[in-house]
């Protein structure tokens, strides 16, 4: 059987602001609200691939580096909880277009190479917590933070020793855009 990697790509967060998140999360949710993300791993998944074997990943980075799509800025300035997933986010209450685009790419080009892609529509979000089943108060105000996207990453979820960690593989700038 082929090597197949666990792989999704996603924006990463500057080091500044995934401290920023988790002293936030710190400040507004008890410890036992559910399973923490480390600081590191926050992130923001654009198109889940799952298992993919060396061939598709392969496909997957030359179809991600011929994607044209330019940087943009994101606000993060809203913040949920779904009970069923078990997972406590942060996201945006007005997705700006050019991320709905490049997430929208990724995730049909995914469904092309035979990666299932939920047919819930795409709802961008940093996850906190997971296993958070039981309520949850939602702080009423969230932080306005800004991500500026310069690039977009492919990366590999691996579980060890009872962690799920995420490693960068490969990643794709995002040039600002033309005046
Ligand atoms: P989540 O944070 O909402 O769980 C790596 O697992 C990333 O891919 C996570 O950000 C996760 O989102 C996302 N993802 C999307 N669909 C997934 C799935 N079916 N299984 C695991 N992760 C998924």
């Amino acid at each position: 059987m082929p090597a197949q990697r666990r792989l999704f790509f996603a924006l990463s967060l500057p080091p500044t602001l995934q401290t920023q998140m988790i002293q936030w999360r710190a400040d507004n949710f008890p410890a036992d609200t559910g399973r923490p993300i480390a600081a590191a791993s926050l992130h923001l998944t654009l198109a889940f691939l799952g298992e993919v074997s060396e061939q598709k990943e392969a496909a997957l980075r030359s179809i991600a580096g011929r994607i044209d799509a330019k940087g943009f800025s994101l606000q993060i300035d809203d913040a949920g909880h779904w009970p069923g997933a078990g997972v406590v986010w942060l996201g945006t209450r007005r997705a700006p277009r050019p991320l709905l685009q490049l997430a929208d790419i990724l995730r049909s080009h995914a469904a092309r190479n035979g990666c299932y892609q939920s047919t819930l529509p795409f709802h961008p979000h940093i996850s906190l917590f997971r296993a958070a089943t039981r309520a949850v108060a939602i702080p009423p105000t969230t932080p306005n933070w800004t991500l500026d996207a310069k690039e977009f990453g492919l990366y590999q979820s691996i579980y060890e020793r009872g962690r799920t960690r995420y490693a960068l593989l490969q990643s794709w700038p995002l040039p600002a855009p033309l005046a």
